[in-house]
């Protein structure tokens, strides 16, 4: 680097600053990184970015259809943002290599009629109108549920109630789902203390576990894959640890696997009795839960 500067500046005392400027260029030249090294780097750093879409949370690798529909969501957004992206960086590109730098455009007012204000409204208006139509898939309303389960959330712990379509309790689980494979489940989600959120990116959104309130979400898992769900909400120290392994299962595995399962210990939920804010963590569950 040093020497670059002193070649520079040498360059003052031969041929003046125009000269300094033509050996400036040329040093650059010699730095430059070989086109190929460029198109490999990138092609390298897309590879990277793609290969972290998998994985047993993540909402790009979807399970079920509602985690189908937010991910095609999401690539369609995605896909419109890096096109209006890629149509400025144009734009800006084209107005800076002119070469009449005082040319003035003819009709100003049209560009911002149409790029300003026509262009960015029938961008959004479509997108907003394709987010509110898939909401409904998204959330799984109007469609009947096989099987409900209660989910109940606390400081800081996931506690499961199983029930049949006939409303009848057929088991109980802490920190640990249960999903028939194929069925529509119907998830009642409350809290017992602050607000949390239910989710499991591979199956679907999330959905806030609020006190003295139940939140309903409806969702299927199709294919027999591990997955985990996490606590979405900041609900306190140990809320990046609130998260649960999800079970993949045949409807007539479900019986034999809830009765393995140990009893809920007596301050477990539906009872309140470890106050809010002072209950111990109790997660069975760990950051290593597959
Ligand atoms: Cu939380």
């Amino acid at each position: 680097m040093a020497a670059r500067v002193d070649r520079v500046f040498a360059g003052l005392s031969t041929g003046g600053p125009r000269h300094v400027l033509c050996r400036a260029a040329s040093i650059d030249t010699q730095f430059r990184i070989p086109r190929r090294a460029s198109v490999l780097s990138v092609v390298a750093l897309v590879g990277a970015l793609l290969s972290a879409c998998t994985g047993p949370q993540s909402a790009l690798d979807p399970a079920g259809p509602a985690a189908a529909e937010i991910a095609r969501g999401w690539w369609l957004m995605v896909s419109a943002f890096t096109a209006v992206w890629a149509l400025v960086l144009v734009l800006l590109w084209r107005a800076l290599a002119r070469r009449d730098a005082d040319a003035r455009l003819r009709r100003p007012d049209r560009l911002i009629l149409w790029g300003g204000v026509a262009f960015p409204t029938v961008v959004l208006a479509a997108l907003l109108v394709y987010g509110s139509l898939t909401s409904a898939r998204v959330t799984g309303v109007g469609v009947e549920p096989d099987a409900v389960v209660d989910v109940t959330a606390r400081q800081w712990q996931w506690h499961f109630r199983y029930r049949d379509a006939d409303g009848q309790v057929i088991g109980e689980s802490v920190d640990e789902l249960a999903v028939p494979l194929g069925a529509m489940v119907e998830y009642r989600i409350t809290s017992e203390d602050v607000i949390h959120s239910f989710w499991i990116p591979r199956l679907g959104g999330k959905m806030d576990a609020i006190p003295g309130r139940v939140n309903t979400l409806r969702l299927r898992a199709d294919v027999r894959t591990p997955m985990r769900g996490q606590c979405a909400e900041f609900c306190g120290l140990e809320h990046a640890r609130m998260l649960f392994p999800v079970r993949v299962m045949d409807v007539d595995a479900l019986p034999g696997w809830l009765a393995e399962q140990p009893a809920p210990r007596a301050d477990e939920p539906p009872s309140a009795q470890a106050p809010a804010g002072r209950a111990p963590p109790r997660h069975r569950a760990s950051e290593n839960v597959l």
